[in-house]
């Protein structure tokens, strides 16, 4: 009999879901109507659960799941399941390290450059008809330039480090905060974000967020200026989002790129009405490539935790 697995976010790579299919039982909680009856009977047989970095897993469906061997996260991020809750059951909790740096990296990029350059505000006035009824080169507002910004990064893990190799190499300065110095890197240290931003044009979050919710915060903006803007590829709640809502509003910071969310996929209303802020539908890591890599991932994790060893990228066995 084949192993029971528990999706309980989808997988867009038909080559990975074919091969899950091949292996195992799949059951997509997300597909069931009834999913209190689901688990009674089900429960039971399930070994290995697949789930998002930011959807993770509570301990309640955990407790649900007596045989259950291995959380596979299909992303970096594990801030939503209980590490320690899944140690003391012995169940293996594994992540994509390394698959997703680069794109992460890249959509930081991105949306530094959007947020500076008004690339999407400039999309919509031309769609709109505006720059046809108003030639004027001033009746559309001039935007920021990105190269040479003084780049403050939070957080320089994998991808802190690929966004700060990415901003050096347009002539941007760069600085960071983190729990602590890394003496590898080259970049001046700030030891809060408070004095990063001071320092900084333009802030990019990526840290993980289990040590750090709500970090970024209305003395942050105020520290960061009229001139800064801000990046978050990492997790919605490392802001205190009513905040930033503020700062934007009053003009205390510049701009704002979002690809995360305090409560996905709940974007609060004022961020959606401001021109001057970017928004993505956290997507960050939501390429063919390296959803594929990912895949691959959590595909090597299941077979590693089912038959019986420690998954090459488990962090709690
Ligand atoms: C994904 C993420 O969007 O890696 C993470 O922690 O949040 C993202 O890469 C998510 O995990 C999709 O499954």
């Amino acid at each position: 009999m084949k192993p029971g697995i528990l999706q309980l976010s989808p997988i867009l790579i038909p080559s990975v879901s074919e091969r899950l299919a091949d292996l195992y039982t799949v059951h997509r909680l997300f597909e069931q109507d009834d999913k209190a009856t689901f688990l009674r009977e089900m429960g039971a047989s399930i070994r290995g659960v697949i789930s998002g970095g930011h959807t993770g897993i509570s301990n309640e469906l955990m407790a649900q799941l007596p045989n259950l061997q291995v959380v596979a996260i299909n992303g970096v991020g594990t801030d939503a399941v209980d590490l320690a809750y899944a140690r003391q059951r012995g169940i293996a909790v594994t992540a994509t390290f390394g698959a997703l740096t680069e794109d992460v990296a890249d959509l930081a990029i991105g949306l530094l450059i959007d947020t500076c350059r008004g690339i999407s505000a400039g999309d919509r006035i031309v769609r709109a008809g505006l720059w046809a009824q108003n030639p004027n080169p001033g009746a559309i507002p001039l935007s920021r330039r990105f190269s040479g910004m003084r780049v403050g990064i939070v957080g320089m893990g994998r991808v802190g480090r690929a966004v700060a190799a990415r901003a050096a190499a347009f002539g941007c300065p760069i600085s960071y905060t983190d729990l602590k110095r890394m003496d590898d890197l080259p970049y001046p240290f700030l030891d809060n974000p408070v004095d990063l931003a001071r320092g900084s044009d333009a802030l990019v979050l990526a840290a993980a967020a289990d040590k750090a919710e709500g970090i970024i915060d209305a003395a942050v903006f105020d520290a960061l200026g009229k001139d800064g803007f801000v990046v978050n590829i990492a997790r919605g709640k490392l802001v205190n989002e009513p905040d930033l809502v503020v700062a934007l509003q009053e003009g205390r910071i510049a701009g704002a790129g979002l690809d995360v969310f305090v409560d996905e996929p709940h974007v609060p209303a004022p961020l959606r009405a401001m021109d001057n802020v970017v928004l993505q539908a956290h997507r960050a890591s939501a390429t063919v490539e390296t959803r594929t890599a990912m895949g691959e991932m959590v595909l090597a994790s299941l077979a590693q935790a089912l038959a019986g060893g420690r998954p090459e990228m488990s962090l709690t066995t």
